[in-house]
């Protein structure tokens, strides 16, 4: 079993790599991202208040997400494998997943982290926004505010992975099958490396 976050800068591919290693490895995929905006799209009442962050380009606030993450761990406590992509976003949300994966005896074994520069993501980012309808994509100072966010509550959470040695640089620049190459040599690696511990 492997437990992988896909981490990186908004616009960094991290929604377009989780569907090529969701068919390769058969793992889960947990966006929180995408599950947010389900619950937008349906008007619930965790959408209606998540919208309001998402429009500005804010996070949503740590509690909502991580009880959607502990929700979505409990339903596929079967599962072989779990991909998180956009989780977590600040150390609070690290911590409390470490947690959450611990309480079912469970860890997260790597996290590939997508380098791409801020111009080349604000270009994505503009061109996704012509055609997804998504409201946070569309606005340049909506996007610039994100990258904000993002340097200054999600980039710590790399650190915290490096501390532990799990944090993988991944170059996200080049084509889709580029990067898909790169991180499936990252992942080939690790379920080796699993193979061959010793049983306890
Ligand atoms: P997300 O849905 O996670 O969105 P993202 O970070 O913008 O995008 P991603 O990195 O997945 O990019 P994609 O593959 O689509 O979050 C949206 C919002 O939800 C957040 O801003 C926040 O408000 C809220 N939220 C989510 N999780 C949260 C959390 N944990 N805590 C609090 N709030 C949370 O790629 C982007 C574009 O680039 C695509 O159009 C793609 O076609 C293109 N592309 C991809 N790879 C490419 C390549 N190699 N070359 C050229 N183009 C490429």
């Amino acid at each position: 079993m492997i437990n992988l976050i896909l981490f990186g800068p908004p616009g960094s591919g991290k929604g377009t790599q989780a569907e090529r290693l969701v068919q390769k490895y058969g793992l889960v995929h947990l966006s929180t991202g995408s599950l947010l905006r389900s619950e937008i799209h349906d008007k619930t009442p965790l959408g209606l208040e998540a919208k309001n962050f998402i429009d500005k380009g804010q996070l949503v606030p740590d509690e909502i997400v991580i009880g959607m993450i502990d929700d979505c761990l409990e339903h596929h406590k079967d599962a072989n494998g779990i991909l998180l992509d956009g989780f977590p976003r600040t150390t609070t949300q690290a911590k409390a997943l470490d947690k959450l994966m611990s309480m079912r005896k469970s860890d997260i074994d790597i996290v590939l982290s997508l380098e791409v520069d801020e111009e080349e993501l604000i270009k994505r980012i503009l061109e996704r926004g012509r055609t997804s309808g998504r409201s946070d994509d569309c606005d340049e100072s909506v996007i610039r505010s994100r990258f904000d966010v993002y340097n200054k509550e999600t980039l710590p959470v790399a650190n915290y992975y490096h501390e532990q040695s799990k944090l993988k640089p991944i170059k996200g620049i080049g084509s889709i099958d580029e990067i898909f190459g790169s991180i499936s040599k990252e992942v080939d690696a690790l379920a080796a490396d699993k193979t061959e511990e010793p049983l306890s």
